[in-house]
């Protein structure tokens, strides 16, 4: 705790805007040690810091409020108040250490004017209080962490903002004086979004092959959320038993999908895909979410006494880059077997 070395240790409050602190360093009257003007008021300030930028729906985030006083005295009774919008719920997850009252969560006082018919009133306790704050001159930080659930239907934004020491209702006028009054006032948003959901899954494929002969698998990615693009798609056989020679898409409609036959030196070959885009099913009518390969291939022949029972196997996404509010439905297996 660092207090001004001018004057005794003390908090300040209602000190008049002019209140200076004058020394002189030097012993006597009539020295020639030059004087020090100290201006002994502090200074509160807010910061609310988001714990992501973005988030899918129905997931959280944390916003946090930091309270501090960076100025030359420490200051006590000092009020910081909130309001976190457009979030389906909220809880305080986390108080200031070390001050005499817990932050609340309450329904704010004031209703939107005009309050007429059919004007929606929340009565979600989004207001925030931090009242009887004491926070010392480069001291510890008094730090209250909410934690926002976004709506699990509806995408949108999440508003946190703040104010410590803010101008009182009855007076107009804020409580105590700081040397700045221009920064104690903060506000973070976060973004809610439909996260993407691809899904990867075969149409068609063969059941019995034989050692040269063609076979195409029809396989189809689909999106359940929000549009996203540069997908990536991975086609593989599991063991060593088909050349890969072509990549079709049904009706030529690739969206944006690029494929390429990869021919490794030292392993057999496989299909990849990269730059697909796909649309959000919820959004556009344009049906523009799902797209449908077609991948062709010649059979190896059996080697003697090798398992009959092969399989390949699709993945999208396969490298992670996209986050979806589903992970686990991102690869498709298709079984066949030696005649
Ligand atoms: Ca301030
Ligand atoms: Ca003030
Ligand atoms: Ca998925
Ligand atoms: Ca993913």
């Amino acid at each position: 705790m660092q207090w001004n070395s001018v004057r005794p240790p003390r908090l300040s409050r209602k000190l008049g805007r002019a209140a200076f602190a004058v020394t002189l360093l030097g012993a006597s009257l009539g020295s020639a040690a030059p004087a020090t003007f100290a201006q002994d008021l502090p200074d509160l300030t807010l910061n609310i810091a988001r714990s992501k930028t973005d988030i899918g729906l129905g997931e959280t985030v944390d916003f946090t409020f930091t309270m501090s006083d960076p100025g030359a005295v420490g200051a006590s009774g000092v009020l910081m108040t909130g309001d976190i919008m457009g979030a389906d719920s909220l809880s305080i997850i986390q108080q200031p250490t070390g001050q005499a009252q817990d932050c609340t969560l309450s329904v704010p006082l004031t209703l939107p004017t005009p309050l007429g018919r059919g004007t929606p009133v929340s009565l979600q306790a989004n207001h925030l209080t931090c009242s009887d704050i004491l926070l010392a001159a480069n001291g510890a930080p008094a730090i209250v962490k909410v934690r926002a659930t976004a709506s699990s239907t509806t995408p949108g934004t999440i508003s946190a903002s703040g104010f410590i020491d803010p101008a009182g209702i009855a007076t107009g006028k804020d409580h105590v004086d700081e040397s700045n009054e221009n920064n104690n006032d903060a506000n973070s948003d976060v973004t809610v979004k439909r996260l993407p959901d691809l899904d990867v899954d075969f149409l068609d494929g063969p059941n019995i092959v034989e050692g040269g002969a063609p076979v195409t698998f029809k396989v189809r990615v689909l999106n359940h959320g929000g549009k996203t693009d540069d997908i990536d798609l991975d086609f593989r056989s599991d063991r060593d038993d088909l050349n890969y020679e072509s990549v079709d898409f049904v009706d030529d409609v690739r969206h944006g999908f690029s494929c390429d036959i990869k021919e490794p030196v030292t392993a057999r070959n496989f299909v990849t895909c990269s730059h697909g885009e796909l649309g959000d099913p919820n959004a556009n009518p344009a049906n523009d979410e799902t797209v449908t390969l077609l991948i062709g291939a010649k059979v190896k022949t059996r080697l003697p006494f090798s398992d009959k029972d092969r399989s390949v196997t699709v993945t999208v996404d396969q490298n992670h880059s996209i986050r979806e509010s589903n992970e686990d439905n991102n690869t498709a297996k298709h079984a066949f077997h030696y005649d």
